[in-house]
């Protein structure tokens, strides 16, 4: 139990961004938490655990949700605008309590309130489960918008799937990764609905026969359930709450019925798993595509169900046509935007045709105009390996009448290409959104750009590499078809929730508007000089330093020096992130240390952690590799303090929270051409980190808001890269010209770091020598040259904050409030309301019958 503090004392002197406990409430809160911890746990003071003090205070939280949330949705239901509806196969939202408690404004009465019951806030906030529904930066980025969305007050929906586990726990044993379930609901989740009355049914394989009146019917199918759940997505300030709506399969009553007839009730009873299993778990790869049927029954059951929903919706909403109940769907596309959150959900597209064709008798035309202009899809990646291709024979299996439907779409799409360009049987081949060879496949994305309105990449340079590489006659086809939508991060969680001592030193300077539009950083700029805001700036820094290095130390059981730099790369393992090159960093550091230990040297902490997907054989022995770096560099005498190498272990959302604001230097080293945006990159930098990066990506715009002086820019360009591989790219002769990267390469692939085996890395090495697929080693010496640069500037303090401030102030493009507008007014043809609705207590939303007579 907590007692009262130094620190504790300092918090409460934060008041510019929590706000001032206002008695009433705190004593409401109180009570409110006694009654849940009594009556919803069951518990008295005697016997209750942590974790139900968090539960208390959850539903306590949660109470305060619920009128806003049941008005905002009246309020939609009355005023009937646009709906937006975002599907995606993954949220990463991570923890919800304080979030909520930050959306709303009642952190500081919550922190009363348990201060007041002996409670510490911060140790019940840190028993929630993360809400791990995604891999990395795609799932993380719908979060986002999901804060953003109901922030701007947009009539917006999440729609997923309530994965029973979602991303596994990563557990380092013998320094390699291990996986462990996510079992993240075994303790309950305060902040879902379930909602069984709108379960809605989803069919599967059968096969398809023609009516008499010549249309097309799915038949013979086998039929799950999706039983909605219903998550609360509050606005900032602004009482408004959406819904994220995450699919769980069910199975049917009638499941095996055949077993049941046949009077083998125990194994019909214990088949519905295999229904169910649809949203056991999520699929752990990033960046990766694996044509397994289950993912793609993943796919379908969210989108069909979501589908449903969304007609539903339509059909009942109260304006745009006469009748009761909605007849026409020619306003479809006026009420709805479907945003595709990647191919993932792309089978949208031929289901809408299906719905629209097959059960709304509309004709091939009318159904097709409807789809494309209420359809858009953002592409993540440019990297072959991820690009959805579904085989035929899977996708006949599984979902026939789609795949008719997919080939009638591509039938008459190859007619217009063939009309636009006669003759170029080529490219009508590369167009197809039928694959040939080596075996019949669908290509996603083909299919998803043909069924949309509009297209887009998730930073400028990712955005123009789409229109020259992989959509290039796409591009060519439909110019007016492209748009870029560069990414953002929510400023709430990555800047109010994770680092409130830097919102308040920020609000003391120029106040809070920042937090919903964040251009207003800039208004920091002019104060680079201000020493007492520089020498607050540092503080903070140095603050958040020290936790995290109590965090290590406990955790982790290593000892790390608050003082020394801590760099940090934190994301998804993948060769294209090139953690490796971090690795040859370190070892180079580590060589020059060991031949000169007297040298003078500027002491580094490097962290590195993500999970790599549990197939991915290279990234495991990268993971592997960087912790055996570490155990040979942390016990080594002769270094000491100077350098120090931490693996982050089971890096998630909560995690980054702590990690980010503590960091001094920012890791955003891809090759160029290969990151589509990066969302790290941007919350490091709302934080006041420094980067070092490539020209990739967001870094890239970054650049360009913070100016070349203040960001750490080495390596190749893409058109660096693009020359390079012209030429021919020899990795060997980089190796063989270099001798500090000679030495660090001999010493992964001769067994230095790996005494118990002496060619546990060779397969690492070779890779870099033989098949340097990412450049590694041609962008190795301008990255070490660059870190040297750092290392020099980081002996100012002054120098050095005054480049965090600038960094900080020159952020404000990278929140997902602008993304989010930028998508609203150019994709979805909606206006941002910022409207601010009444709450509970105040007046009513809807008159009530009799207020409305009277006036
Ligand atoms: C609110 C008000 C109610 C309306 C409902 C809509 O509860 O009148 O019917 O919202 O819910 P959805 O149809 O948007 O799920």
């Amino acid at each position: 139990m907590a007692t009262f503090n130094q620190t504790d004392a300092d918090k409460r002197k934060q008041i510019s961004v929590r706000g001032i406990a206002q008695v009433e409430n705190v004593a409401t809160i109180k009570n409110t938490f006694n009654r849940h911890l009594h009556y919803t746990l069951v518990k008295d003071r005697n016997v209750s655990t942590q974790r139900d003090y968090y539960f208390a205070l959850a539903h306590t939280v949660r109470d305060q949700l619920v009128g806003r949330w049941i008005r905002t949705q009246q309020h939609y239901y009355e005023k009937d605008p646009k709906r937006v509806y975002y599907l995606s196969l993954e949220y990463y939202m991570g923890r919800t309590l304080t979030n909520t408690m930050v959306n709303l404004g009642i952190q500081s009465e919550c922190d009363e309130a348990m201060y007041q019951l002996g409670l510490d806030i911060e140790e019940l906030e840190d028993i929630e489960e993360d809400a791990g529904l995604g891999n990395g930066g795609l799932g993380r980025l719908a979060a986002c918008f999901l804060d953003s969305m109901a922030s701007l007050g947009l009539a917006a929906y999440g729609y997923g799937i309530r994965y029973e586990y979602g991303i596994f726990n990563q557990r380092i044993k013998d320094g390699q990764q291990v996986e462990e379930p996510d079992d993240w609901l075994r303790f309950g989740n305060a902040w879902e609905k379930a909602r069984p009355e709108y379960m809605i049914p989803i069919n599967f394989y059968g096969k398809v026969e023609r009516t008499d009146t010549g249309r097309s019917k799915w038949v013979n199918t086998q039929v799950v359930f999706a039983m909605p759940y219903d998550t609360p997505i509050p606005g900032y300030g602004n009482n408004c709450v959406n819904t994220m709506r995450l699919w769980s399969a069910k199975a049917p009553q009638s499941f095996h019925l055949k077993f049941f007839n046949d009077g083998d009730y125990i194994q019909a009873v214990c088949d519905r798993n295999i229904a169910e299993n649809i949203s056991r778990v999520l699929y752990p790869n990033d960046n990766f595509f694996e044509g397994k049927e289950l993912r793609l029954k993943q796919q379908y059951f969210m989108v069909a169900a979501t589908l449903q929903d969304i007609i539903r919706r339509f059909k009942s909403s109260k304006f745009g046509c006469r009748d009761p109940v909605r007849t026409s769907f020619d306003t479809f596309p006026d009420k709805v935007a479907i945003q595709l959150n990647d191919t993932h959900p792309s089978l949208a597209i031929p289901e809408l045709m299906r719905i629209l064709v097959d059960i709304e008798g509309l004709t091939w035309e009318k159904a097709w105009e409807i789809t494309q202009k209420s359809c858009a899809y953002t592409n993540h990646t440019l990297l072959p390996e991820a690009l959805e291709r579904w085989p035929v024979s899977m996708l006949e299996n599984l979902l026939p009448r789609h795949l008719q439907i997919i080939y009638e779409i591509n039938s008459k799409f190859m007619e217009q290409v063939a009309l636009r360009y006669p003759g170029d049987f080529d490219r009508m081949g590369r167009m197809s959104l039928v694959e040939e060879t080596p075996e019949k496949r669908i290509n996603m994305a083909h299919l998803a750009i043909v069924g949309s309105h509009v297209i887009n990449g998730v930073a400028r340079i990712h955005s123009e590499l789409l229109k020259i590489t992989v959509f290039k006659d796409f591009y060519e086809m439909f110019p007016g078809k492209f748009q870029n939508k560069t990414n953002g991060i929510t400023p709430r969680r990555w800047m109010v929730l994770c680092n409130p001592s830097l919102a308040d030193a920020v609000c003391e300077k120029i106040d809070d508007e920042f937090i919903t539009d964040l251009k207003h950083l800039r208004k920091l700029e002019p104060l680079a000089d201000d020493m007492a805001l520089l020498r607050n700036i540092q503080k903070v820094k140095q603050e958040n330093k020290m936790k995290l290095a109590t965090y290590i130390e406990k955790t982790y059981h290593v000892t790390v020096d608050p003082t020394s730099m801590f760099d940090v790369q934190v994301k998804r393992i993948h060769e294209y992130k090139r953690q490796l090159l971090n690795c040859l960093h370190i070892i180079t550091l580590y060589n020059r240390l060991k031949k000169n230990p007297n040298m003078p040297f500027v002491p580094r902490t490097i962290m590195i952690g993500g999970k790599a997907a549990p197939g991915y054989f290279i990234a495991k022995k990268i993971i592997h590799l960087i912790n055996a770096v570490g155990r040979v560099i942390n016990n080594d005498p002769i270094i000491g303090k100077k350098l120090k190498v931490v693996f982050l272990e089971n890096y998630r959302v909560s995690l980054a929270e702590k990690v980010i604001p503590a960091t001094d230097l920012s890791e955003q080293i891809s090759l160029a051409g290969t990151e589509a945006s990066g969302t790290g990159n941007m919350k490091f930098m709302l934080n006041g980190a420094l980067t070092i990066g490539t020209l990739d990506g967001a870094n890239v715009e970054m650049k360009e808001e913070v100016g070349d002086e203040n960001i750490f820019i080495f390596g190749m360009t893409v058109d660096d890269v693009t020359e390079l591989h012209k030429k021919g790219y020899k990795s060997m002769d980089y190796y063989e010209k270099n001798p500090e990267l000679k030495q660090a390469i001999d010493q992964i692939k001769g067994g230095y770091f790996s005494p118990w085996d002496q060619y546990c890395f060779k397969d690492v090495a070779d890779a870099l020598l033989y098949h340097d697929r990412f450049c590694l080693l041609a962008d190795y010496e301008a990255y070490i040259k660059c870190q040297e640069k750092v290392s020099e500037l980081y002996k100012d303090p002054v120098a050095w904050s005054r480049k965090c401030l600038l960094n900080i102030a020159a952020s404000g493009k990278f929140s997902s409030d602008r993304t989010i507008e930028q998508y609203a007014r150019e994709i979805w043809g909606v206006e941002p309301t910022r409207t601010k609705l009444p709450a509970p207590h105040e007046v009513p939303i809807i008159p009530k019958e009799e207020d409305k007579k009277k006036n």
